[in-house]
């Protein structure tokens, strides 16, 4: 028996053949029995006409539980009555390789955190199997990217002695006997090969975060996309390689998804323009402050209500989803950012928000050991568990620069989902480590 792809069967008419799949479906007449049948491909209508004493199929049909898993073998027919594809299937056998209980605990109308109990039985439905197609492609198209610019991509290790960046939001691992951290970010190791000579360095890969956040957008583990790059002269360099990759990925989804991204998601897929918008932090305070966000007039940077202003503002104005926020205050931004010779009060460093939402920080990184070790202890950085870091840039480390992009947050704002729960496969947050 070879399975026939459900989405292949229009080019198998007047063949038997057999399907696997789930039933999604059951509507069991009196005179006829229609079972929907479902694979990761498409749905197929079964039609099963009643034959009274002694016909096993329609006890067998009878029988039937929603989402139990099975193999149908029957002969392909057109019928321009039926709905799905103008085909069904006339079955000759069915075989129940796997009963799925009843009832089943979820269905369409069950809340988020219901649905994550029971992941796997969610995840059965084709809008969730496109949200993990979309990622796939998406991926795919970043590697491709960076592959293009001459990237080595690198999978640095997860496992810490030190706190990476700042020692806060880092979870603590029993490490034989002593301590060991899961990595916030493979920030200190994709400089770490910038000063190993590999020229540019690009890394998709898990990032651990010990925020006890509730937020639509943060998560405790989640995909870190992170690219750096050596010989820069600025930091516009990174953020014209983020928007080329970007352009990219967003071509390849629409080529590959569009249709069925509107069709499940409702959202269409925009390729942006190049160049985005950029607009200074300082710049941005004043224009949000003009329209009365911030009365006190106390922040240095945007909270996530001035990121969706500032999103707004640019839609309208440059009609375009994304803006890069450049020139951070020093005050706000970690102590490796590179802060101009003229201004030591900004960095070199950049936010990308799309939709208002934040996707990436990127920056150019201070390369000279002893600018770098200052503002470490301006920070009050502990320069003794730093040393391992400030090693790299006693022996010509080049100037370089580059971003972090978090990839659900990503795929959340692609498709208009309404957290970032939906789009991680499993979901970690300060109160799910389950399932
Ligand atoms: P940052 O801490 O801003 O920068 O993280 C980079 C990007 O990761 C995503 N992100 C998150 N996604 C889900 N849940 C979270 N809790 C969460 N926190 C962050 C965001 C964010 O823009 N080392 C720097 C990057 C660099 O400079 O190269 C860093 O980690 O999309």
């Amino acid at each position: 028996m070879t399975r026939t792809l459900i989405r292949d069967l229009h080019r198998r008419i007047d063949e038997t053949v057999t399907v696997y799949g789930w039933i999604n479906t059951l509507r069991l007449q009196r005179r006829m029995q229609f079972v929907l049948v479902r694979d990761h491909t498409g749905t197929v209508q079964v039609t099963h006409q009643r034959g009274g004493d002694g016909d096993l199929l329609e006890a067998a049909f009878e029988d039937l539980a929603i989402e139990s898993a099975v193999k149908v073998t029957g002969k392909v027919v057109e019928n321009a009555h039926v709905k799905l594809g103008a085909l069904e299937i006339l079955p000759e056998r069915l075989e129940v390789v796997a009963r799925a209980e009843a009832p089943l605990p979820i269905d369409e109308h069950t809340g988020l955190d219901q649905r994550l109990d029971w992941r796997f039985l969610d995840l059965r439905r084709p809008a969730q199997h496109l949200i993990f197609e979309v990622l796939t492609t998406v991926e795919r198209a970043m590697r491709g990217a960076a592959a293009a610019e001459g990237f080595t991509e690198l999978h640095t290790p997860k496992l810490m002695g030190t706190a990476s960046e700042s020692g806060a939001e880092v979870f603590e691992v029993g490490y034989f006997d002593r301590t060991a951290y899961l990595a916030q970010s493979p920030q200190f190791y994709k400089q770490m090969a910038i000063a190993g000579g590999i020229d540019r360095v690009f890394e998709i890969g898990p990032v651990f975060r010990a925020e006890p956040s509730f937020t639509s957008r943060h998560a405790t583990e989640f995909t870190g996309v992170d690219a750096e790059m050596a010989w820069i002269d600025s930091v516009e360099e990174v953020m014209a390689f983020e928007e080329r990759m970007l352009h990219r990925v967003l071509s390849d989804v629409r080529e590959a998804h569009e249709a069925a991204i509107l069709e499940h998601f409702g959202v269409g897929i925009t390729v942006p323009d190049l160049p985005f918008p950029r607009i200074a932090m300082a710049d941005a305070l004043a224009r949000l402050r003009g329209m009365g966000w911030d009365p006190e007039g106390e922040r240095e940077d945007l909270d996530p209500e001035g990121e969706r202003a500032l999103s707004s503002l640019l839609a309208q104005e440059a009609g375009h989803e994304f803006v890069f926020v450049t020139d951070f205050p020093a005050s706000v931004r970690p102590f490796y950012h590179l802060r101009p010779a003229d201004d030591p009060a900004v960095t070199e460093s950049f936010d990308l928000l799309w939709r208002g939402i934040e996707i990436t920080t990127g920056a150019q990184r201070e390369h000279r050991y002893d600018v770098l070790s200052a503002q470490a202890q301006e920070k009050g950085m502990n320069l003794a568990s730093l040393a391992g870091y400030l090693n790299c840039f006693r022996y010509g480390c080049p100037p370089h620069g580059g971003f972090g992009l978090g990839l659900n947050r990503l795929l959340m704002v692609m498709l208009g989902l309404s957290s970032i729960r939906e789009a991680t496969f499993l979901f970690r947050g300060p109160n799910r480590l389950e399932p």
